[in-house]
C-alpha cells in the first residue's frame, strides 16, 4: 500500500460501539430460541468484546421458514424487476461505503487485521464485489437455441431458492459479500451462518440490508457454531443449496450432510498450501517482497497463502537470507496503528495451532531461521517465522496438507536441472488439507500469477517458459460469472413452434 493511500485513510475509533449482536430474521432482531449467547473476543487482547446470540437448529428452522416465505411465487421479492434487485444491491454498497470507517474499525476489533488493510483492501473489495453483481442482476440471461425442426428452444435462468451460506473468519465482510452478491443478484433468498470468531461486521451489514430496502426474509443471518447452526443448514430438508467456505474437513461433512438429506446443491471453497517458485533469473528484490506478501498477508490467514517456496539452487542462499531479513523487519503489533503490517491471529485456537506447527518444524529437523514464538505477552500475536532446509515430508511442508503422493514432486527446470530444497515460510496459516498438486510445463510471463480452477495459485518468476507447480484449491471462488452460475438453474424450454412459423 502506498504512503499516499495509507495517509488518506480516516482515523479509526479504536473502540467502535457494537450495535448488532442478535439473530437477524425477517428484517428483525431476535434472541436465540434457547436464549444462549457466546462471547466474541478481541484477538489483540484476549478480552471479550460482547456476547452474541447463539443460534442453533431451532433458529435455523425459523430463518429457513422466513426465507421460504420470501421466496413464494407472488412475493415482493419474486415479483421484483431484476433491475430493481440490482438497484438494492447498489444501495447496499452505498450504505456500506457511508459506514466504511466504522465497519473497518469493527472488522479490526473482531478479527485483528490491520485497520488500514480493513479499510483499503477488505472494504474496497466488498464495495466492488457488490457493485459488480448489482450490474449483473438484469444482464444474466438465457439463450435461444437454433434446434432442428420447427421448434423454438430457449433457456431461462431461475434462482435456485433458499441458499444456506456458511462463512469463515479470515475475511468476514468480504466472504459475506462474495456469498450475498451472486445469490441476491440472481433472485435467491439466503440463510447465512457467520463464523463464531467474527460475527460482528456481518450482523451490522444486516441492518444495512434492511435500510437498503430488501424485503423481509430475503436475507437472514444466524450467528452460532458449526456443529449446531452450521450443520443444521447443511442437513436442512428445505434448503436448496449450501455454499461453504472453510476447512477441507468440514467441506467433507457438508457434502455428506447434503447427500444424506435432500441432495441440495453444494459449493465448496476449501483450503490450500500454495507453493511459490523462484527462478534464478528473477528480479530478487521483487521476488523476496512478493513471496513475503504471498505468505504473510492477512497474518497468513488466506486459503491461497504462499506457505511453501521452491527456490532454484543457485539463488537459494541469497533468497533465504533476504527473506529472513524481510520477515525480521515486518512490523507486528496494534492493528489500529497505521505502521502495523501484522496483527494477531484470529483466536487462541489458531494461535496455538501455529505454535504447534512451528514446534513440529523444529522437531522434524527444519532450520528455524527467524521468529518461532509469540510476539507479545497478551493477545494472539506470532513472530514472522521462516524455516530453511525443509524436506517435503515434514509436517510444515505438508499441512495444510498435501497427500503424500503429491508431496514430493521431482521439480526440475526446463533444462533438467534439479532445484534446491524448498523452504517454508511459516507464520500463520497452516491448513490441514488440499485437493491436488499438478506439476506441469507452462509458459508464464514474468510477474504473472497463474490461476487454475478459479483460484490464484502460484507466482511464477522468470522470463522464459518454466515448470510451475500449481496448487488447485477447492472448487473455485464464487467470483464472476461462475458465482452466478452457482446460484441459478438453467431451464431449457423445448416446445412451441419456431418464430418464423408464427
Ligand atoms: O474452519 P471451519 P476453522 C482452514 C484453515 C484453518 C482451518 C480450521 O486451515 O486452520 O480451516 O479453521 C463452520 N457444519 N480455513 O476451524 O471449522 C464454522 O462455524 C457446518 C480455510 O475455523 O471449517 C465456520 O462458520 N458448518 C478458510 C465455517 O464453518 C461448520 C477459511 C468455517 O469453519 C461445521 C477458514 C459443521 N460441522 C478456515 N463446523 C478459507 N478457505 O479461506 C464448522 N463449521
Amino acid at each position: 500500500l502506498s504512503a499516499a493511500a495509507t495517509s488518506a485513510v480516516p482515523a479509526p475509533n479504536q473502540q467502535p460501539e457494537v450495535f448488532c449482536n442478535q439473530i437477524f430474521i425477517n428484517n428483525e432482531w431476535h434472541d436465540s430460541v434457547s436464549k444462549k449467547t457466546f462471547p466474541t473476543v478481541n484477538p489483540s487482547t484476549g478480552e471479550v468484546i460482547c456476547q452474541v446470540a447463539e443460534g442453533n437448529k431451532e433458529d435455523v428452522d425459523k430463518a429457513v421458514k422466513a426465507a421460504r416465505a420470501a421466496f413464494q411465487l407472488g412475493s415482493p421479492w419474486r415479483r421484483m424487476d431484476a433491475s430493481d434487485r440490482g438497484r438494492l444491491l447498489y444501495r447496499l454498497a452505498d450504505l456500506i461505503e457511508r459506514d466504511r470507517t466504522y465497519l473497518a474499525a469493527l472488522e479490526t476489533l473482531d478479527n485483528g487485521k490491520p485497520y488500514v488493510i480493513s479499510y483499503l483492501v477488505d472494504l474496497d473489495m466488498v464495495l466492488k464485489c457488490l457493485r459488480y453483481y448489482a450490474g449483473w442482476a438484469d444482464k444474466y440471461h438465457g439463450k435461444t437455441i437454433p434446434i432442428d425442426g420447427d421448434f423454438f428452444s430457449y433457456t431461462r435462468h431461475e434462482p435456485v431458492g433458499v441458499c444456506g451460506q456458511i462463512i469463515p473468519w479470515n475475511f468476514p465482510l468480504l466472504m459475506q459479500a462474495w456469498k450475498l452478491g451472486p445469490a441476491l443478484a440472481t433472485g435467491n433468498v439466503v440463510v447465512m451462518k457467520v463464523a463464531e470468531q467474527t460475527p460482528l461486521t456481518a450482523l451490522y451489514v444486516a441492518n444495512l440490508i434492511k435500510e437498503a430496502g430488501f424485503p423481509p426474509g430475503v436475507v437472514n443471518i444466524v450467528p452460532g457454531f458449526g456443529p449446531t447452526a452450521g450443520a443444521a443448514i447443511a442437513s436442512h430438508e428445505d434448503v436448496d443449496k449450501v455454499a461453504f467456505t472453510g476447512s477441507t474437513e468440514v467441506g467433507h461433512l457438508i457434502q455428506v450432510a447434503a447427500g444424506s438429506s435432500n441432495l441440495k446443491r453444494v459449493t465448496l471453497e476449501l483450503g490450500g498450501k500454495s507453493p511459490n517458485i523462484i527462478m534464478s533469473d528473477a528480479d530478487m528484490d521483487w521476488a523476496v517482497e512478493q513471496a513475503h506478501f504471498a505468505l504473510f498477508f492477512n497474518q497468513g490467514q488466506c486459503c491461497c497463502a504462499g506457505s511453501r517456496t521452491f527456490v532454484q539452487e543457485d539463488v537459494y542462499d541469497e533468497f533465504v537470507e533476504r527473506s529472513v531479513a524481510r520477515a525480521k523487519s515486518r512490523v507486528v503489533g496494534n492493528p489500529f496503528d497505521s505502521r502495523t503490517e501484522q496483527g494477531p491471529q484470529v483466536d487462541e485456537t489458531q494461535f496455538k495451532k501455529i505454535l504447534g506447527y512451528i514446534k513440529s518444524g523444529q522437531q522434524e529437523g527444519a532450520k528455524l531461521l527467524c521468529g518461532g514464538g509469540a510476539a507479545a505477552d497478551r493477545g494472539y500475536f506470532i513472530q514472522p517465522t521462516v524455516f530453511g532446509d525443509v524436506k517435503d515430508g515434514m509436517t510444515i511442508a505438508k499441512e495444510e496438507y498435501l497427500r503424500t503422493s503429491d508431496a514430493n514432486p521431482q521439480i526440475q527446470d526446463h533444462r533438467g536441472r534439479s532445484w534446491g530444497e524448498p523452504i517454508t515460510l511459516s507464520t500463520g496459516w497452516q491448513q490441514p488439507s488440499s485437493r491436488r498438486t499438478w506439476i506441469r510445463p507452462t509458459t508464464c510471463p514474468r510477474r504473472s500469477r497463474l490461476a487454475l480452477c478459479g483460484s490464484t495459485a502460484t507466482m511464477c518468476l522468470g522470463p522464459s517458459p518454466r515448470l510451475a507447480a500449481i496448487r488447485c484449491q477447492g472448487s473455485g471462488r464464487e467470483l464472476g460469472e461462475y458465482g452466478l452460475q452457482a446460484y441459478t438453474e438453467v431451464k431449457t424450454v423445448g416446445h412451441g413452434q419456431s418464430a418464423t412459423e408464427e
